[in-house]
């Protein structure tokens, strides 16, 4: 059990003026903020963030969206992190997500739903070492 995840603001998090409530449900949910930047991905880096989904029908609209806007990296910190962080932000389909998770206050769709959060310990190191070096961390 790893105390460290990975999250993204997804682009329609950032258009939707939703970076403010989405740090603040993770603030008050307790984790820490380790490392962030707000930046943007090229398509390129885009697909190579998503490559384990490359043989996924949806994974061109995936890399399409995920560089079609600004994005917030963030590392976060807390026990049991990358469990306890996809209970926070609910089902991949925000109709599906359980009522005050991230996804259900958020979320319009399943493509465009609002944050993602690493699933395994081991791809949260990797994702966050995808936009983080040792030296951004905290
Ligand atoms: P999660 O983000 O909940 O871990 P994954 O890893 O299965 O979900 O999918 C990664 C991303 O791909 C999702 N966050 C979502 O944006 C997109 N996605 C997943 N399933 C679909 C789908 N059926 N149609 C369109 N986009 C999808």
């Amino acid at each position: 059990m790893s105390n460290r995840t990975f999250t993204m603001i997804k682009p329609d998090g950032v258009a939707n003026n939703y970076i403010g409530p989405i740090l603040a449900k993770i603030n008050e949910a307790g984790f820490r903020i380790i490392a962030m930047k707000y930046t943007r991905l090229t398509p390129d880096q885009a697909s190579l963030f998503y490559a384990v989904h490359s043989q996924r029908p949806f994974y061109n609209d995936l890399v399409k969206y995920m560089s079609s806007g600004p994005i917030v990296a963030v590392i976060l910190e807390k026990n049991n992190a990358v469990e306890d962080f996809r209970t926070l932000i609910g089902a991949t389909d925000p109709a599906k997500a359980a009522p005050g998770t991230i996804r259900n206050l958020f979320a319009k769709s399943i493509e465009a739903n609002a944050v993602h959060g690493s699933d395994s310990d081991e791809n949260a190191a990797a994702e966050g070492s995808f936009f983080f070096s040792m030296t951004e961390r905290f």
